[in-house]
């Protein structure tokens, strides 16, 4: 190898070379071009087609300063030391391999399949190919968990419930659109940034409801200042104004839907002002709101995920699926779209092997009986209605649809309640800092018998593992994107560049795994390139021709597709009385859950999130262009909060909820809702990593804050509370641990 690089060095010609790549640095996508020279990553740059161009943000661009890190892993790690200390020997992948399919071989044997979890996260791994459930599956587990169990996950399942599939935007059409606090920007989901923008431009009119002056907000039409975690209740108040005023699509409720008459019933229990006393929003400006969206003709309400976070996050997510269905935007122009699977296109949903898994292993499945709703448990009950449908049994809709549940995993892992889970596998998933209760998580790490990640850089979570493998980069591997089958767009990812050469793709570990276990003939696929050929092979194509006739596809959105198929759910209609949650005993309409309130001791209402553009979740804090951008956790606090409080601008204080305390700084914010503090995501501090014990991940990490107690989750999925639990703030310092960061002022 040495004599080969000297060799290219002497090398007059450079060889240059430009492809697409599909950004996996945040879960958007964007496809974007990838420039190298000589076998490295030069620059990551926009789109050649114009049209496309815009999609593109300052993470994506500092991609080479991320693929190129001089900390990026390169090379197998085994623990030596206790866990968690940070002590390593460097190992062959092919020893670590051997090594991590003996023992969980062992746990297996002695603890049952289930004794195995995995907390992944696909989209930036990419190339999974759903490898880890069909893994899973054939070994006998049914404990997979993603992040987005509190992200589009578990909204797409709570769609399925409704009317059988989870909805896009008819962006390009619509003519008003609803943000439930979600906040697009020029640098954060960049794409829906534009087409909202795009859409404004045509006229379209933008509701906006969220407590904070949003960057969205500021451009609204509407601004409902909504209390946090009071969505539910603003959207049934949305809807006692629709049927108030007959501004329902008639014809749709009566051919289409469900339970109209007890919808109404329920909704009626909500006049506006219990709406407004709930919300704080003035009964008139939500009556004006709930009009202006039924009257749109062509209205949405994207996706976001300040309702797949919160107390009444089933109900909220029904509520959103109920006004899309009643106000006849469902599947029509400018409505939303429900696309199914791409026929030309293996579905990961079909990788999976769902089927495999014994009805005795998935009922298993943690979760399966206190909080169903994404486990396989509601997967089962649509199977039939979902196949009829959309031609397949199962759909991993943004893969969240039939997966554990986190707080049911975490108190396993921790106490051995219901069953013991001795092995934790996690793939592109800083999992300490990434749900809820950090506390709880790191007790359950610690009572594994064997943790294997699966990372690009040492996070805090892969200081925990006892084996740490290194991942590729999107810049390194082959691949086509379909969305997650939230969409049934195709889009090119192109090798640039090597792997590092002890670094494996997802697919890769998976594959090398399988066969080490008993599974090779159903892992015959020598290379991703292989399995991407078998997913093309439905429409008769290999990657490579694929590669050479195009970089996008997109089958043109088709309509009204119910009159012929009607929809994927019990009834084939769409379901406002959910038949399954019946079914399991819950609630079968939508209703709103008070989260814990504030008290004298917690005054606050606290609400995580508002995402920083340099950085995608809990990453990106050891990239200088980006960390320089933002080098400190801030909280938000209105200007009179701060005054009675007597804290300064940009005082470190302490925010403390009953399940912990973390550290930030204040930041004196007029768009605030007073009353409401706001903490960021996914804070640790990667250049403490010598100084602090797990790189600082307990000094100001949102994780620590939020609960998994049962009166902070919602009941039907089990979601923890993120958005309105009460928290205090007091004053305090710099936490010594970041006093020689070369990031924070002193
Ligand atoms: N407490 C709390 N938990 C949350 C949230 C919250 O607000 N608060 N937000 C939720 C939401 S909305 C989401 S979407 C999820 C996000 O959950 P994740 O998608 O898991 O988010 P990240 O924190 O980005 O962690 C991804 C990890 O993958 C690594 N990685 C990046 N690229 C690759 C790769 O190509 N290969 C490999 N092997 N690893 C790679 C990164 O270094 C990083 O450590 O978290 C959810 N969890
Ligand atoms: N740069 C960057 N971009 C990202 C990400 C990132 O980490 N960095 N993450 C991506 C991912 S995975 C996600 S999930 C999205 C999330 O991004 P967004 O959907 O924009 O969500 P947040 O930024 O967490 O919060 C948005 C707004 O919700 C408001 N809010 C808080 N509580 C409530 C409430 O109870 N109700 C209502 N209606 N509003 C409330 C806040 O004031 C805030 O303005 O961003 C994506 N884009
Ligand atoms: S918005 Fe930025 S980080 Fe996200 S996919 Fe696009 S370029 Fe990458
Ligand atoms: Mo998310």
């Amino acid at each position: 190898l040495g004599g080969m690089a000297k060799m290219s060095k002497k090398r007059i010609s450079v060889e240059k070379k430009s492809t697409y790549s599909v950004c996996t640095i945040c879960d958007i996508g964007c496809q974007l071009r990838t420039e190298s020279i000589d076998g490295r990553v030069n620059r990551v740059v926009a789109h050649d087609n114009p049209m496309l161009a815009r999609n593109i943000c300052y993470k994506g661009t500092a991609a080479p300063h991320i693929h190129n890190h001089a900390e990026r892993l390169r090379v197998p790690l085994k623990r030596v030391g206790e866990r968690g200390e940070d002590n390593w020997e460097e190992i062959s992948y092919e020893q670590a391999m051997d090594e991590i399919a003996v023992k969980l071989k062992g746990i297996t044997d002695s603890f049952g399949p289930e004794a195995f979890a995995v907390s992944t996260s696909g989209w930036n791994t990419q190339t999974t190919h759903s490898m880890d459930r069909r893994f899973m599956n054939l070994l006998g587990s049914p404990n997979w968990i993603s992040g987005v169990a509190l992200c589009a996950g578990n909204t797409a399942a709570v769609n399925r419930l409704t009317y059988g599939w989870f909805p896009m935007p008819d962006w390009g059409n619509t003519n008003c659109i609803v943000l439930f606090g979600h906040n697009p920007r020029k640098h954060s989901w960049t794409p829906i940034y534009n087409s909202i923008k795009s859409a404004r431009a045509r006229g379209a009119k933008l509701i906006v409801l969220d407590p904070r002056v949003s960057d969205q907000a500021e451009q609204a039409d509407v601004h409902l200042r909504l209390r946090a975690g009071t969505d539910a209740a603003m959207c049934l108040g949305w809807l006692k104004v629709i049927i108030d005023e007959r501004l329902y699509d008639r014809d749709f409720v009566n051919h289409w839907c469900e339970g109209f008459e007890a919808l109404c019933d329920r909704v009626s229990e909500y006049p506006l002002d219990r709406v407004e006393q709930i919300t704080g929003v003035d009964r008139n400006h939500i009556a004006e709101a709930a009009r202006i969206y039924a009257k749109a003709n062509g209205a949405v309400i994207p996706w976001t995920p300040i309702t797949d976070q919160q107390i009444s996050s089933t109900s909220a997510i029904r509520l959103h699926s109920i006004l899309r269905a009643v106000t006849g935007n469902l599947d029509v122009v400018g409505g939303e779209t429900l696309g199914g699977f791409n026929p030309g296109y293996i579905p990961e949903s079909e990788l999976a092997l769902h089927d495999r898994l014994s009805n005795e292993q998935k009922a298993k499945q943690l979760g399966f009986d206190d909080h169903p709703v994404f486990t396989y448990r509601v997967a089962e009950i649509l199977k039939e209605p979902t196949n009829k449908v959309w031609g397949f049994p199962y759909a991993d809709l943004v893969m969240g649809c039939h997966m554990a549940n986190p707080t049911n995993v975490f108190r396993a892992m921790a106490t051995g309640d219901p069953y013991q889970i001795k092995a934790l596998f996690v793939l592109g998933n800083n999992t300490l800092l990434s749900y809820a209760n950090q506390h709880q998580i790191l007790k359950a790490l610690n009572n594994q018998e064997l943790i294997v990640a699966h990372e690009i850089f040492m996070t805090p979570t892969a200081m925990l593992a006892d084996y740490v493998l290194p991942g590729d980069v999107f810049t390194e591997r082959n691949h086509i994107a379909d969305s997650w089958s939230w969409t049934n767009r195709l889009t090119l990812s192109q090798k640039a560049v090597e792997p590092p050469v002890q670094a494996s793709s997802t697919f890769e570990f998976w594959t090398d795994l399988g066969r080490r276990m008993g599974f090779a003939e159903h892992f015959p696929w020598d290379s991703l390139e292989d399995l991407l050929d078998y997913r093309l092979s439905r429409s008769n194509r290999t990657f490579a021709q694929f590669e050479q006739t195009s970089y996008m596809e997109a089958p043109a959105p088709k309509f009204r597709k119910y009159r012929k198929t009607g929809f994927a759910t019990p009834s084939g209609k769409v379901e406002l009385y959910s038949s399954i949650l019946a079914d399991l005993n819950f609630d079968p309409l939508p209703y709103y859950r008070e989260g814990p309130s504030p008290d004298k001791k917690y005054p606050y209402l606290v609400f995580t999130g508002v995402r920083e553009d340099p950085f995608f979740q809990t990453g990106q804090r050891n990239i200088s262009v980006l960390r320089s951008r933002c080098p400190e956790p801030k909280l938000y606090m209105h200007p009179i909060d701060v005054s009675r409080e007597g804290f300064e601008e940009g005082e470190w204080v302490n925010l403390e909820t009953p399940s912990g305390k973390v550290s930030a700084r204040i930041s004196v914010q007029e768009s605030m809702k007073e009353g409401h503090v706001r903490v960021p995501h996914g804070w640790w501090y990667p250049e403490t990593r010598f100084e602090a014990p797990l790189s600082g991940a307990f000094i100001s990490s949102d994780a620590v804050l939020c609960s998994d107690e049962d009166e902070f989750l919602d009941y039907e999925q089990g979601v923890p509370h993120f958005k309105g639990f009460p928290g205090r703030v007091t004053k305090s310092n710099l936490p010594r641990a970041l006093e020689n960061s070369a990031f924070i002022e002193r």
